[in-house]
């Protein structure tokens, strides 16, 4: 059977953003959208003849359909092999992983990880390179400028494969290779944590919950969890991932993942609950009657990370995306290890990983991963977060006042207005840029401004550039605000504000974090002017 050449033309919506190309489900429903985006990832990558392509989602509405239509792109265009998950799933962390142990020369992930899923919910497709991360700027610009200029694709007009079949099937000259898409994920785990010790954790009575939103990793979670660990039966809650995540929205912050905050907060909180997102990347960490905050998370779980035995010699050092608070940075300074601020977005700590000069890396926006994969890993972090209780045998709430009481505390929120009017918003971000120069030196509400600038990220490892990454406000007692539009919304314009504040070692530990933010909050609104911009009165969501 000879290949296909279908004739297309360039969408000019395919621009990828802060994670892949993120859209509206009926957008990647309509014809050829699918293919013309892949084919442009294809057609920006060289050497891939005869290698081996990892392939898997979220298990999203339109996951299956999409998987099809990509094995046959890519037997068309002369991969040598795809290796897929079961049903289409793969975590984004398991598939980081599947590509790094396969020495594969990439993968393509479908998910847009916490957004909802179905027919009027949201999809995505990313592109990852052979060291399991996501695809540098260089590469998505190549893919972005392939997608404006593209005539047509390649694909085989040949029956669909069997996802639910383990084992190897073939397309044309190509093998398909149905795995287990927890295996290999599950192997990793085990050589990078203390299993016997948390097994007896277990044992001895601990209680947990995990919420994975009906989304991809139930079956991670109830495999490592209850079967590996020995958590009971029904530790892992909504474990089955369904196509539209139950009607849910499977962002494990506290808005969307209220239910399971208001359990550890009521009397008959258990000792530990977490819960992750639509594609398994993020996390969300919280104690009997303690919320830990992401950039508070990462900070906990570098300075504590040689508790685990893939940890033990020491951690090289820390990455943090500029908008995170700064609470890892003094870790690193204890340590006397690098530390390093990046741009939003994973695919900013492939290098430092890579590079073997940080060994955690960590995001404000629920992300937290180190250098077994190349992708943020919610498990991983609830998994580190329990080898890390079971060593110290101190509950959530003691581990965090004494990291506090260490190390200061960084007072820190995030404000979101969703689905803003673009325009609206460009003009808000462009308006602080303009004051950017008289801003600095300046008093603001009796605040001195340190610093104001647009955060240009300077790639130590290869020299690369990346500009104008969030507006920063930097005060002269360190307090910080923060200003950037999303790369991920699919709707409008998402404005984030971040402020912080730091509250030294021994200093007041126990204020409620919106009123210790409230002067901060007040400059923002004052110097953005975010109400009359944008017709909000109030953010959609505070993390
Ligand atoms: C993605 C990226 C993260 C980023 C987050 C928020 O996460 O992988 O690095 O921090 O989006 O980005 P933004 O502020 O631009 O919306 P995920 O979990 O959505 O893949």
């Amino acid at each position: 059977m000879p290949i296909q050449t279908i004739e297309t033309q360039p969408f000019s919506d395919q621009k990828p953003g802060t994670s892949g190309l993120r859209k509206r489900t009926e957008r990647f429903a309509v014809p050829h959208y699918v293919e013309t985006f892949v084919q442009s990832i294809f057609d920006s990558l060289e050497g891939f003849r005869g290698k081996t392509l990892v392939i898997g989602g979220d298990g999203r509405y339109f996951n299956d359909t999409a998987i099809q239509r990509i094995i046959k792109i890519a037997a068309a265009n002369g991969f040598g092999a795809v290796k897929v998950g079961q049903g289409g799933l793969l975590s984004t962390p398991g598939a980081s992983h599947v590509i790094r142990h396969s020495r594969a020369f990439g993968g393509i992930i479908l998910s847009a990880s916490h957004n909802p899923g179905g027919p009027d919910g949201d999809f995505g497709i990313k592109y990852n390179v052979g060291n399991g991360g996501p695809a540098p700027e260089k590469l998505t610009d190549a893919i972005y400028a392939h997608t404006k200029t593209i005539t047509r694709y390649l694909t085989y007009d040949v029956p669909d494969i069997d996802l639910s079949r383990l084992g190897v099937q073939q397309v044309r000259g190509m093998t398909v290779e149905v795995i287990d898409p927890v295996a290999d994920y599950a192997e990793l785990m085990q050589q990078l944590f203390d299993f016997d010790r948390i097994r007896a954790l277990f044992a001895s009575g601990f209680r947990m919950q995990f919420d994975a939103m009906h989304a991809v990793t139930g079956p991670y979670a109830t495999r490592i969890l209850e079967d590996l660990l020995g958590a009971p039966k029904g530790t892992v809650i909504n474990g089955v991932p369904l196509p539209d995540f139950g009607g849910g929205h499977p962002d494990p912050n506290l808005v969307y993942a209220k239910p399971l905050y208001d359990l550890m907060m009521g009397p008959d909180a258990p000792d530990f609950g977490a819960a992750s997102d639509g594609d398994g990347d993020r996390n969300l960490i919280i104690g009997r009657g303690r919320f830990v905050t992401p950039s508070d998370s990462l900070a906990i779980l570098a300075a504590n990370a040689p508790r685990a035995p893939g940890y033990a010699a020491g951690i090289a050092g820390i990455a943090r995306s500029m908008p995170t608070s700064a609470a890892a940075d003094r870790v690193a300074e204890k340590l006397g290890i690098e530390m390093h601020e990046t741009p939003t977005g994973w695919k900013f700590f492939g290098n430092l990983l890579d590079a073997g000069r940080v060994t955690i890396c960590g995001e404000e926006s629920a992300g937290t991963g180190s250098n077994h994969v190349r992708e943020k890993d919610g498990l991983w972090a609830v998994l580190l977060w329990l080898n890390i209780l079971a060593a110290r045998g101190e509950s959530v709430d003691d581990i965090v006042r004494d990291h506090w009481a260490t190390y200061g505390r960084n007072y820190y929120t995030r404000h979101d207005y969703d689905e803003v009017d673009a325009t609206a918003a460009t003009a808000l971000m462009a308006a602080l840029r303009e004051r950017l120069p008289t801003l600095a030196g300046s008093r603001l509400d009796g605040k001195m401004v340190a610093s104001a600038d647009d955060f240009t990220y300077l790639d130590p490892v290869d020299g690369s550039v990346s500009g104008q990454q969030g507006v920063r406000l930097i005060f002269s007692d360190g307090s910080r605000i923060v200003f950037r539009l999303s790369g991920t919304g699919t709707v409008g314009a998402t404005l984030r504000v971040y402020l912080e504040r730091y509250e030294p070692a021994h200093g007041q530990h126990d204020l409620d974090t919106q009123s210790a933010l409230a002067p901060l909050i007040a400059i923002a609104e004052a110097v953005a002017g975010i109400r009359a911009r944008t017709g909000r009165d109030a953010p959609s969501v505070i993390t």
